[in-house]
């Protein structure tokens, strides 16, 4: 304590030694007095304009640590913008969602007529069942006649049918149109050779068959007067015979037909249709 309080002493002197001439006494005392402090190992603070010129300055220190970071500042002014950014890459197409259905288009031009004509209207397809439904009922009908009979046949369109039964030739008329139908009339090969097959099964020679030539000798016409379509005539047949043939009959053998007696009793064969 008391080296700092003579070196505080000698600071004080020195800084006054620059303004005044101190006397060598006065420094001799001085310097001796600073001399003892730094022998005896006593902390004291050369002073400065003493040790100015006095040895080479010593390593700087290590930095101390860093101290705790400072409360946030103030907001700062807006800076000045940026340079503009590079160019992004192209996005990927996604197909949205429709859109509303747009208004109706003009009318078109007709088209051609189809093959198969389409009903155009319920009342179109009502008529076009009716007329369905009322053949299928025509065509019952037909079956349900034909099914009274012990032999059908059918051909084409027709039934030929018989109960094997025989009469004269008015008799053989009235039984068919009774039963819903006609004495058989061929109006082609195919039905002349039905009938034929048929009078076969019931072995029977000779079958009637629907024409005559009672309205006009010699012009053999169906009952309802319309001439025919088909004929197949025996060679020199209808010839009359005995200016007394008026009626008509197949012969199961050939058959060929034959205009013949009315009177007579043949195999009676129908046709529904
Ligand atoms: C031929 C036929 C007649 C009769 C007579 C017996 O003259 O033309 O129709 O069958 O034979
Ligand atoms: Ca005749
Ligand atoms: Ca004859």
């Amino acid at each position: 304590m008391v080296c700092i309080n003579m070196i505080k002493s000698a600071a004080a002197q020195c800084h006054s030694v620059t303004a005044m001439a101190l006397s060598t006494l006065h420094l001799t005392v001085l310097c001796f007095a600073l001399l003892l402090c730094l022998i005896g190992g006593a902390q004291t603070e050369v002073p400065p304009s003493c040790l100015a010129s006095a040895g080479v300055p010593g390593n700087p220190g290590h930095n101390g640590l860093p101290g705790r970071d400072g409360r946030d500042g103030k907001d700062g002014r807006e800076g000045v913008s940026g340079s503009k950014g590079d160019r992004g890459d192209p996005g990927v197409p996604v197909p949205g969602l429709p859109g509303k259905m747009g208004p109706a288009g003009p009318k078109g031009s007709k088209g051609e007529n189809g093959v198969m004509e389409i009903p155009e209207s319920a009342d179109v397809l009502m008529k076009s069942l009716k007329t369905d439904i009322q053949t299928m009922g025509s065509r019952l009908s037909t079956v349900e006649k034909a099914m009274g009979f012990r032999i059908i046949r059918r051909v084409g369109m027709k039934y030929y049918v018989t109960e094997g039964l025989q009469d004269d030739f008015d008799a053989g008329l009235r039984f068919c149109r009774d039963a819903g139908g006609d004495l058989v009339l061929p109006k082609n090969e195919e039905e002349n050779n039905v009938l034929v097959k048929m009078l076969q099964v019931l072995e029977a020679p000779i079958g009637w068959i629907r024409t005559t030539d009672r309205k006009t000798e010699g012009i053999f016409l169906d009952t309802d007067n319309s001439t025919l379509s088909f004929t197949k005539w025996k060679p020199g047949e209808p010839n009359d015979h005995n200016n007394n043939e008026d009626c008509s009959m197949v012969y199961t053998a050939t058959g060929l037909w034959n205009d013949i007696l009315c009177d007579r009793k043949y195999h009676i064969v129908c046709e529904i249709s």
